[in-house]
């Protein structure tokens, strides 16, 4: 795929966007401000003395362990701790945090998510350009508890890149609100969104990750993906995404987020549209 200069820009301004979102959405010193000093001190020894270990076992340089700061101070500068953090550790946290749960499989938020995305009721169209590139999809479902009842209230967040993979308020030139929807299901907990069909999404590479991803040989993909937050009272916040089968990337995803059962099967309909079915289960709060 070439890249033109328009688009090397828009991504790196991407990367960068997130760490301002970060700021303006989250507080999370205030997460954290009573968390024990014995859980702070397990946690930052324990991860010193993981880089310890790779340090012995590798006897690194003196140019490595520079090379190494010099990056880390880029990062930083470009604004992509957010990004860095979300590509290769945010899976393993998700993971821990949601082992426990019955109902659906969910995945990591990524550094994309924007709250409050404009309300569509339970049958809508995501907001969208006029032309927006992409396969128009429809997709239906319903949102249900572990013990089956109907979920209606229920909201279904829904974001996603463009045909590009460009989102909006990352990437310029995009409309505030562009592929970003909140969808609302009826009293049988149902749903119908009319969107399109997203292109696979390579991370900026003009930046200090893609300086990484370059200079071990990786590559900077994910699969084509929806990404989700499906809440509703007295349940755990789901935040998922949704892929599509046959994805190259599907099964080497450089942010390791996918899972067999986030794979939609959507169907090919009339006039090269396509059409999809999947549901959502969400598991009662404990206590
Ligand atoms: C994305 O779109 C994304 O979903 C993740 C997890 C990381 C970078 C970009
Ligand atoms: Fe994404």
């Amino acid at each position: 795929m070439s890249t033109t200069a328009h688009e090397a820009a828009t991504a790196a301004a991407s990367g960068a966007s997130a760490t301002e979102r970060f700021h303006t959405d989250k507080s999370p010193y205030d997460a954290v401000r009573d968390v024990p000093a014995e859980r702070v001190d397990t946690l930052a020894r324990e991860v010193l003395d993981a880089v310890h270990a790779v340090v012995r076992k590798h006897k690194v340089t003196y140019d490595e362990f520079n090379a190494l700061k010099a990056w880390m101070i880029d990062v930083g500068e470009d604004g992509e701790w957010p990004l860095f953090l979300d590509v290769w550790l945010e899976h393993v946290v998700e993971e821990v945090n949601t082992e426990h749960r019955e109902g659906n499989k969910g995945s990591i938020e990524g550094p994309y998510y924007v709250p409050d995305a404009p309300e569509q009721g339970a049958t809508g169209t995501i907001p969208m350009r006029e032309g927006e590139g992409g396969t128009p999809l429809t997709w239906t479902g319903r949102v249900t508890s572990t013990d089956g009842s109907a979920l209606g209230g229920a909201k279904v967040e829904l974001w996603h890149a463009d045909s590009d993979g460009f989102y909006s308020q990352f990437a310029p030139g995009i409309p505030e609100w562009n592929l970003r929807g909140t969808f609302t299901t009826g009293d049988d907990g149902a749903f119908e969104i009319h969107t399109v069909q997203p292109a696979p999404y390579q991370i900026p590479t003009n930046g200090s990750c893609g300086k990484l991803i370059a200079a071990a040989g990786w590559h900077a993909w994910r699969p084509a993906h929806l990404h989700v937050k499906v809440s509703a009272p007295g349940h755990e916040l789901l935040t998922a995404q949704l892929y599509f089968p046959g994805d190259e990337h599907n099964d080497d995803d450089i942010a390791s987020a996918v899972k067999p059962e986030l794979i939609l099967d959507p169907q090919t309909q009339a006039h090269g549209t396509a059409s999809v079915a999947y549901d959502f289960v969400l598991d009662p709060m404990k206590g």
